[in-house]
């Protein structure tokens, strides 16, 4: 296993990956299934009718053209861009190698688009949207997947634009007009304490119209892609549709980059959805990228950023029941997102947000997709059909169980939290390093992964743990 491997030193002294050699060390972990997949930049966000590369128009569009789009360079970053120039603290969680993919000690594969705030801001864009591949290690089921998207948005203005009156206010307004003629309920009771605080070197003012600027957009950015599928919702299902009103919550947050800091969740289909998570940037950030000067002089600038999950939102408007389904090359499953094959196909590789269509038999009955739609939509656009993805695989799941002792050398086991490390005499085991195998071994044909039974000898006190392993193809 990969597990042993490392731990008796037998890995290469180095790896290749796009085309460069790194050196590898103890923090090298890179698996070859996801070696396997890495490419010089993002792909399925830009893959033509591919439901990522719906939802990543369909959000450019919304934003506007003040958002530059920008289309993100390789995975493979410094931990100084992903982890250092953000402010993360050396212990911090996210960077163990349990949890993230390293090359080596100084490289990984970026953990989140957040690792291009800094360089994106020093190319001088103001407004800009970065779509990326993002790495983690995690759990297998449904929803989590190693490799997924995120799209990074930001918006900053310079001093003078917070001035009364001035441009940041005037945009607010508009966008506050026009979620007030929405059927939208936005939940904000955020302690300003509780979500960081405003930055000492901020203006109060400044920093309270950076954050309602901030609301605004994103309020008016959820409106936009819940809004009209929400309506189409039947009314008795347990979350409300119909008549009700999409509801969008805002909820203090903790990220070392930015203060305040917030989540935004969408009531959807009877749950809360996390979407995104964003804030007042760091003025370390914008002085790092040369934006604002040490110790003053030039105007200083000063805005707001999100890092939202395309895959998250995406498995939702479209209906798609697990986050393996985005890699699939099944027409079956790429075709349901091709809106009008005769005039699309191949000349369009952007949104279509005008005439998405379930195309090949998408549509489920029940949403009456052709109807009730378009007809009160809160939107600005007219009108829009919307893709409905209809499953096509026909194949039962199928478990096995595994159990296995962990490395001896007795001590009890001791979980510690969520991430359920096993520390057995100095060994530590973590569970994201049996998923990993898995992976590693079945590809995508593993559902899901749960733990189900622990077991501690009564007079060895070796430990040993059961996993049940859900297969099912997607496609075949
Ligand atoms: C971040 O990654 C921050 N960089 C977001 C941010 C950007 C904050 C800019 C402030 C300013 P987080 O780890 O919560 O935060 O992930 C952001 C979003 O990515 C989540 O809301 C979720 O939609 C999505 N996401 C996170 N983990 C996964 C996963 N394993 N699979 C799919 N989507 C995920
Ligand atoms: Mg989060």
């Amino acid at each position: 296993t990969s597990l042993t491997r490392s731990q008796q030193g037998q890995r290469p002294s180095s790896l290749s990956v796009l085309g460069q050699t790194y050196a590898s060390d103890d923090y090298t972990n890179l698996p070859s299934s996801i070696l396997s997949r890495l490419a010089p930049s993002p792909t399925l966000p830009y893959q033509p009718h591919h439901p990522l590369c719906l939802l990543r128009a369909q959000i450019e569009e919304q934003l506007g053209a003040a958002y530059t789009p920008i289309r993100a360079p390789s995975p493979v970053v410094s931990t100084h861009l992903n982890f250092e120039e953000l402010g993360f603290p050396v212990d911090h969680p996210g960077r163990s190698p349990t949890d993230t993919y390293y090359l080596n000690r100084t490289t990984c594969l970026r953990t989140h688009t957040s690792a291009h705030e800094v360089e994106t801001f020093r190319n001088r864009h103001d407004r800009w949207l970065l779509t990326a591949d993002v790495y983690r290690r995690d759990e297998i089921d449904a929803s989590h997947y190693p490799i997924f998207h995120q799209m990074e948005g930001a918006a900053i203005f310079p001093t003078s634009a917070y001035a009364p009156g001035g441009q940041v206010e005037l945009e607010c307004q508009e966008m506050e007009a026009r979620l007030a003629r929405a059927n939208l309920e936005i939940e904000d009771t955020v302690d300003l304490d509780e979500a960081g605080g405003f930055q000492p070197t901020h203006d109060a003012r400044s920093a309270q119209l950076a954050c309602r600027h901030l609301k605004a957009t994103l309020n008016g950015l959820v409106l936009d892609l819940f809004g009209e599928r929400h309506a189409q919702e039947p009314s008795s299902s347990n979350g409300g549709g119909g008549g009700d009103p999409l509801r969008v919550r805002w909820i203090a947050a903790t990220f070392p980059f930015t203060s305040p800091s917030f989540e935004v969740e969408v009531w959807f289909r009877g749950k809360w959805l996390e979407i995104l998570g964003c804030g007042v940037v760091m003025e370390n950030t914008l002085t790092k990228a040369g934006v604002n000067a040490v110790g003053g002089g030039g105007e200083k600038k000063m805005g707001w950023a999100f890092g939202l999950g395309l895959e998250r939102i995406a498995m939702v408007l479209y209906s798609i029941p697990d986050i393996r389904l985005f890699w699939s090359q099944d027409r079956r499953f790429l075709d349901q997102f091709i809106v009008d094959p005769a005039s699309d196909r191949g000349k369009r590789q952007e949104g279509f947000r005008d005439t998405i269509d379930g195309g090949g038999g998408g549509g489920k009955d029940e949403t009456g997709v052709s109807a009730a739609g378009g007809a009160q939509s809160p939107t600005r656009t007219p009108r829009r059909k919307l893709v409905t993805f209809k499953p096509y695989s026909k194949y039962p799941p199928c478990y096995k169980d595994v159990s296995f002792w962990l490395p001896s050398s007795s001590s009890s086991a001791c979980s510690q939290g969520s991430t359920a490390t096993t520390i057995t005499g100095g060994t530590r085991f973590h569970e994201n390093d049996f998923y990993e195998i898995v992976r590693d071994t079945v590809a995508d044909l593993a559902e899901d992964v749960v733990k189900i039974d622990e077991f501690t000898h009564p007079k060895t006190g070796r430990a040993s743990l059961c996993y049940r392993i859900n297969y099912r193809s997607m496609d075949r």
